[in-house]
C-alpha cells in the first residue's frame, strides 16, 4: 500500500449520562478519529486519548500533535505500508500510545478492507459473539447506584463493573449484593486511587465475591500490586499498569495480577493488545477487553479482540446506547447480553457520513 493522506478529524459526542470516576468527570467525550486514505482503500481508527491527562499521561491534543508533527510524516516516508510494519516504523519515538495505536487501527483497516479480511479473522477470534459487562460510575447517592445497575441487569448485563473511590467502595458494594444478590459478576475498578497503607480497608471487600479489584494503586506501583496482593483475598487486576506484553509479562511474573484487563487503545493498538493475550495465555492467566468509551469505531475493533479464546470474562463492550443517543456507526446493540462480532472486511463498520458530519468540530488533512 501507499499513503496518499491522513485525515485528523475531531468530534463531539455528549455521553447520555455523566461518567465519575476516581479521576474525574465525563460528560462528553472529544474523540479523535484517524482516517488514512492509501492506494487501495481508506481505513479507520480511534483514539482513545480523552480531554484531560488525568486517566493517563496522554491527552487529545497532544495525541493530535504527536501525529501530525511526527508520526504521520514518518510513516509517509516509510519504505513500506502496513498493519504490522507501523509499530516498527514509529518506534523512534517514545510514547504516545493512543496516538500510535490509532494510527496502526486505521492502517490496518484499510489493509484488510482491501483484501476483504476481518478484524476478528486477522486477530485470531473464535467467537461470533462476546459476552458484556458494563462499567458503572460514582453515584452521588446508593438508591441512585442501585437504580442504575437495576436498569443495566435488567438489559442483559452478564457483569456489573462499579468505579469506586475512597469513601464509595465497601457501602455500595454491599448495598448492590444486598439487593441483586450473590450470582451477579461483580467487580471494582478504583483507577489508581489507593495507597499500600488502605489494605486493611481494602479487605472489607473480601467477604463480597468479587471477581477483581482493579488498579488500586499507582499505574508504577507494580511492587505495591504484589504486596497488596498477599494482604486481600480480592484478585488484582491491572489495567493502567500494563502498557505493553513485556510489562505484562513482568507483572504476571513478580505476582502483581492475576487477571489483566487488556485495552487495546493505550497499549499501541491491536497487535499488541494480542501479545498481551497470547503471554496471559501462556501463563493461564485471564483477560478481559477494557474500554475507553469509544464509538462504534472503536468498539468493532474492541469486540473483535475480545474474541480471542483468552478472553474468557466479560469485558467493558457496552452497547452503543449505553454511551451514546446517537453513534457514529450503526449502533452496536445488546443481545442476551452479548455484541456480534463483525465479519465485514476491516473493522466491518464504518460512519454514517450524515452523523459524522454533524458530530465534526475540525478536521485537518496531512497529504503524504
Ligand atoms: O479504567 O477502565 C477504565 C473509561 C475511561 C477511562 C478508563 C476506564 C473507563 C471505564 C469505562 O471503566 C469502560 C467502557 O465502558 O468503555
Ligand atoms: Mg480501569
Amino acid at each position: 500500500m501507499k499513503l496518499t493522506g491522513v485525515e485528523l478529524r475531531r468530534v463531539a459526542m455528549p455521553l447520555v449520562s455523566p461518567f465519575r470516576t476516581s479521576f474525574g468527570t465525563e460528560t462528553a467525550r472529544d474523540v479523535l478519529l484517524v482516517r488514512v486514505v492509501t492506494d487501495g482503500a481508506e481505513g479507520w481508527g480511534e483514539c482513545v486519548a480523552m480531554s484531560d491527562p488525568r486517566y493517563s499521561s496522554e491527552y487529545v491534543d497532544a495525541a493530535a500533535d504527536v501525529l501530525r508533527r511526527f508520526l504521520v510524516p514518518t510513516l509517509a516516508a516509510a519504505p513500506r505500508l502496513d498493519g504490522n510494519a507501523v509499530g516498527r516504523a514509529l518506534s523512534g519515538f517514545k510514547g504516545h500510545w493512543m496516538a500510535k495505536a490509532a494510527l496502526e487501527t486505521a492502517v490496518l483497516d484499510a489493509e484488510l478492507r482491501s483484501a476483504g479480511r476481518s478484524f476478528g479473522r486477522e486477530l485470531g477470534a473464535v467467537r461470533e459473539w462476546v459476552p458484556c459487562g458494563v462499567s458503572v460510575g460514582i453515584m452521588d447517592s446508593v438508591p441512585e447506584l442501585l437504580d442504575a445497575v437495576d436498569g443495566y441487569l435488567a438489559e442483559g448485563y452478564l457483569r456489573i463493573k462499579l468505579k469506586i473511590e475512597p469513601g464509595w467502595d465497601v457501602e455500595p458494594v454491599r448495598a448492590v449484593r444486598e439487593r441483586f444478590g450473590d450470582d451477579v459478576l461483580l467487580q471494582v475498578d478504583a483507577n489508581t486511587a489507593y495507597t499500600l497503607g488502605d489494605a486493611r480497608h481494602l479487605a472489607r471487600l473480601d467477604p463480597f465475591g468479587l471477581l477483581l479489584i482493579e488498579q488500586p494503586l499507582d499505574e508504577d506501583d507494580v511492587a505495591g500490586h504484589a504486596e497488596l496482593a498477599r494482604m486481600i483475598g480480592t484478585p488484582i487486576c491491572l489495567d493502567e499498569s500494563i502498557t505493553s506484553a513485556r510489562t505484562a509479562a513482568a507483572a504476571i511474573s513478580m505476582g502483581a495480577c492475576a487477571i489483566v484487563n487488556v485495552k487495546p487503545g493505550r497499549v499501541g493498538g491491536y497487535l499488541e493488545a494480542r501479545r498481551i493475550h497470547d503471554v496471559c495465555a501462556a501463563h493461564g492467566v485471564p483477560v478481559w477487553c477494557g474500554g475507553m468509551l469509544e464509538t462504534g469505531l472503536g468498539r468493532a475493533a474492541n469486540v473483535a479482540l475480545a474474541a480471542l479464546p483468552g478472553f474468557t470474562l466479560p469485558g467493558d463492550t457496552s452497547a452503543s446506547r449505553r454511551y451514546f443517543e446517537t453513534d457514529i456507526t450503526e449502533p452496536f446493540e445488546l443481545e442476551n447480553g452479548h455484541l456480534r462480532v463483525p465479519d465485514g472486511p476491516g473493522l466491518g463498520v464504518a460512519p454514517l457520513p450524515e452523523v459524522l458530519a454533524e458530530v465534526t468540530t475540525v478536521t485537518e488533512w496531512i497529504s503524504c
